[in-house]
């Protein structure tokens, strides 16, 4: 069992046990509307919103909506085809291009560390096929339709959460789900981290995604086998950024969870501020922690949630005097997107 399944550690200084948020009365559909499916929502509403307030890190079981722990078995399956075809056929998959972020990215192609250096990584990014046309060309023949049937269920959940969200904070419920309409800015990245060298520690191994604030409103992540590595800076009303005086800490699944029955939600930097910072967006980075680690490949799959590009960000009244001036969503991913081009020029 992998570190990060496991949970028997209590949270510490070096340790944070996810807080398992029963999300279920929101992602699952029921027409009949009582007194205790109400309570159920706002018991969700709000332990989610307790644990969004101190750090945004939580983990909801698996049935949530229509994501089944099936239906993700068959996604990790697919995944797993693509990245183990031969790096010809790889490099004949649509190349990805940050100006549209679709497609494959091979290893070394992504640096979120400018001091680590590239991440020991690879990804295949798909958008909605809505207002986008991805190329599956070259990928294994069940890719894109268990993808797509991933997508369609994604998409459901994550308007589920939104509307919970809203709740969360006390603001009209579809406050952030009318946002999400064309979804022409949300996308699922496919990610496999390959076997690396181990350098003795988490410090001097090579980085396999180097730290990071996701940008909009929340991410879903999936890891499969429950697969260590992942962590946090320190929490608890640290800002989201890298603060070099603060610890980074090991994230685990409570031993009760099946690492593959659980998605992992984590609320991103366009939320933070769209909630006047009343929800935080926290750094994370997944390292190589032990020699057993770095010899087996990693796969995670995230689905990242923005909000349609036109749309306004702008602080609800109810949430105190706003910190930040309105901004459309689409002018704050690219505000976000050039810091990071920036940063790696530097
Ligand atoms: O693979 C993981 O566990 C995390 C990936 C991640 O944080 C990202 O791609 O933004």
């Amino acid at each position: 069992m992998s570190a990060l399944s496991r949970g028997m550690m209590s949270d510490d200084a070096n340790t944070l046990v996810l807080s398992p948020v029963n999300l279920s009365a929101y992602a699952t559909r029921s027409s009949v509307n009582s007194d205790s499916q109400e309570e159920r929502r706002k018991l969700a509403a709000s332990s989610w919103n307790d644990v969004c307030t101190r750090h945004g890190f939580s983990i909801a079981t698996l049935p949530l909506g229509r994501i089944t722990p099936e239906l993700l078995a068959r996604t990790f399956d697919v995944a797993k085809q693509l990245f183990t075809l031969d790096d010809d056929a790889k490099m004949k998959l649509r190349r990805h291009n940050p100006a549209d972020n679709m497609g494959y990215a091979p290893l070394g192609g992504e640096a979120h560390d400018t001091v680590r250096g590239a991440d020991r990584k690879e990804a295949f990014n798909v958008r909605s096929r809505r207002c986008h046309t991805n190329d599956y060309t070259g990928c294994p023949p069940d890719f894109q339709p268990v993808v797509e049937e991933f997508w369609d269920a994604l998409e459901d959940t994550a308007r589920a959460l939104a509307t919970c969200a809203a709740d969360a904070i006390g603001v009209e419920s579809d406050f952030f789900a009318k946002t999400l309409k064309s979804w022409e800015h949300c996308t699922i990245r496919f990610l496999h981290y390959p076997a690396c060298d181990f350098g003795g520690d988490e410090d001097s191994s090579p980085i396999r995604c180097g730290c990071h604030t996701d940008f909009g409103l929340f991410t879903l992540l999936f890891v499969k086998d429950g697969e260590s590595g992942l962590q946090l800076k320190a929490v608890d009303g640290s800002v989201e950024h890298d603060d070099p005086n603060l610890p980074w800490r090991n994230v685990q699944l409570p031993a009760s969870e099946d690492p593959n029955g659980v998605v992992m939600l984590n609320t991103g930097a366009l939320l933070a501020r769209w909630t006047n910072d009343a929800w935080r967006a926290t750094a994370h980075r997944v390292v190589v922690p032990s020699e057993a680690q770095a010899r087996q490949s990693r796969y995670s799959i995230a689905f990242f949630v923005d909000p349609d590009p036109e749309m306004e960000v702008a602080v609800h009244e109810k949430l105190g005097t706003p910190k930040y001036a309105p901004i459309l969503a689409g002018e704050y991913l690219r505000m976000r997107l050039d810091e990071i081009h920036l940063a790696q020029k530097k």
